[in-house]
């Protein structure tokens, strides 16, 4: 039985991706921070108790940025495969904790390389390191590839640029399997709630049900090239189990902006945006109204609030995913209406339950929102 590590398990791709190791018959362990909270809850439907015997999915508390834990619990768990996926991953939160994002999601892969380099395991376990199209920052040429040069826009990208060499270094000096998937953005229903497309579906589930009135946004110029998570962890797992270590674009190869994003969103539930001009403040409102959910034309429902501006930021991204489809066969099955669709029907559903809990008493409003 293959045996795998994740780090980042609890987190969007870390579920994904233990449930589809999980499926190919691996054990899996996953590395998951203490907190005052249960943080398990992208992973509980398929989370084994600890009493049950043979079970294949083993969790045990760790941070990346803990040297000494991250080699106990490689040295423990003997992996064939390592997917590095934890990072503090929100691109403007690394505006505001940059020292930590430098630690986590640069020293932390470091860390990663370096205990398995120490153990003596070079020759048994492959890494898989999570670099991100964000590396490619202020646009240089699209679409981009595994050969346009690199220029990062924030501290997340800079500390994921440091991962990114280190990973090549490993490679190169010790002859390690270590490979970087240079991931454009993917989303899902299990996405983060403060990344833009789950922020829109929600407040697209959440005022068509009438349970808010207006969502603020930032900068709905910026173009990503958004594909599905559950595509892009086969990606993931296709990498590490080529003959030769290399680095890979995952991508869809088309790009969208957010504004856009927006109208699709709402047009799931039946309501119609439109964007007052070109203007800086441009605000969206309710042009027409014909599901199941009724609001006032003119209604203003989607308004820009600086404050989710960044003070560098990274305009277009288009990946050019040709390697990757002539190399590992990769090609994503979503298309960007279907992800959109399944992520609104996945909110509406969401709020449908909370607005009914709410009317009965049994729920409070109390949300932050980022
Ligand atoms: P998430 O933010 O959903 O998950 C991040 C995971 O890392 C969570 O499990 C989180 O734990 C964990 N984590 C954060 N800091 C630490 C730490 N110091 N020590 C241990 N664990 C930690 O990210 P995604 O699943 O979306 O992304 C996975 C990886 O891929 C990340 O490295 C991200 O930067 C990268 N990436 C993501 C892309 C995307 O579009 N989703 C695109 C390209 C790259 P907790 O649950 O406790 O917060
Ligand atoms: P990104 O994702 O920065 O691409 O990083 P995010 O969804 O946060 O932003 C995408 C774009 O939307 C603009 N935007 C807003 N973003 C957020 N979060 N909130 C808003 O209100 C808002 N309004 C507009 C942003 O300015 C940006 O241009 C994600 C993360 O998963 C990274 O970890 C990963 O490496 C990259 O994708 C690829």
């Amino acid at each position: 039985m293959k045996v795998a590590l994740i780090t980042g398990i609890t987190g969007q791709d870390g579920a994904y991706l233990a449930e589809l190791l999980l499926k190919k018959g691996y054990q899996v362990h996953g590395i998951k921070r203490r907190s005052s909270l249960f943080n398990t809850g992208r992973i509980d439907h398929f989370y084994q108790d600890p009493h049950i015997p043979d079970r294949n999915l083993i969790l045990h508390h760790g941070d990346l940025t803990d040297s000494t834990n991250l080699i106990r619990i490689i040295q423990e768990v003997q992996p064939d495969e390592i997917y590095n996926l934890a990072a503090m991953s929100h691109v403007h939160v690394s505006f505001e904790e940059p020292e930590y994002t430098a630690n986590a999601d640069g020293i932390g892969t470091l860390r990663i390389l370096e205990a398995v380099r120490l153990l003596g395991m070079i020759k048994k376990t492959k890494i898989y390191q999570a670099s991100t199209s964000e590396l490619y920052g202020l646009v240089q040429a699209v679409p981009q590839s595994e050969t346009t040069p690199f220029y990062p826009r924030s501290p997340y990208a800079v500390a994921k640029l440091y991962a990114y060499w280190i990973t090549v270094n490993y490679r190169e000096a010790y002859g390690m399997y270590a490979c970087n998937g240079i991931l454009f953005n993917h989303e899902s229903p299990l996405r983060g709630e403060t990344f833009v497309t789950r922020k829109i579906t929600r407040a697209t589930a959440k005022i068509a049900l009438g349970l808010q009135d207006t969502v603020y946004l930032g900068n709905l110029s910026a173009r990503r090239d958004w594909g599905h998570a559950k595509d892009y962890v086969e990606g993931m797992y296709l990498i590490l189990q080529q003959e030769t270590p290399e680095d890979f674009v995952l991508a869809t190869g088309v790009t969208t902006e957010i504004r856009n994003f927006v109208k699709m969103s709402f047009e799931q539930v039946g309501i119609h945006i439109d964007f007052r001009g070109e203007a800086e403040n441009e605000e969206g409102f309710v042009e027409a109204c014909n599901g199941d959910y009724q609001l006032p034309i003119g209604k203003v429902v989607v308004k820009v609030d600086p404050r989710y501006y960044r003070p560098t930021e990274v305009e277009l991204l288009i990946g050019d995913p040709t390697k990757a489809n002539e190399k590992l066969g990769w090609k994503p099955k979503y298309d960007l209406q279907a992800l959109v669709t399944e992520m609104v029907a996945s909110d509406v559903d969401i709020f449908k339950k909370e607005k009914h809990l709410r009317e009965n008493g049994f729920a409070h409003k109390n949300e932050f929102e980022n």
